[in-house]
């Protein structure tokens, strides 16, 4: 069982993640992104997926054309786990 984060570490997430932001009503992080076009979000999208099945763990997303929203939760854990971080940091510097 993977444990949610604590209170403290919640508290952390707005310095430690900027543009990620809480999804209504779900203990989950999502982010927007937008590429030039297709191409480019679909390059974006394959490194993240190599590196979520690196970390065996798992993006929701969503893509139209040039725009990918990404949310983390721990299915696991059924909230917010260190490994939503870990992947959520991992993918800022992807971006
Ligand atoms: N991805 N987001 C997310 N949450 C999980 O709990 C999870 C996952 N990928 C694989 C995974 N868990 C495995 O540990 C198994 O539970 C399938």
């Amino acid at each position: 069982m993977v444990e949610k984060l604590t209170t403290s570490e919640r508290a952390g997430l707005a310095a430690a993640l900027p543009e990620w932001k809480m999804v209504e009503g779900r203990d989950a992080i999502t982010r927007a992104f937008r590429f030039k076009d297709f191409s480019e979000a679909w390059g974006f999208m394959a490194r993240v997926a190599l590196l979520a099945e690196a970390q065996d763990h798992h993006p929701e997303w969503f893509n139209v054309w040039n725009r990918v929203e990404i949310t983390l939760s721990t299915h696991d854990a059924a909230g917010l786990s260190a490994r939503d971080v870990r992947l959520a940091q991992a993918i800022d510097k992807i971006a």
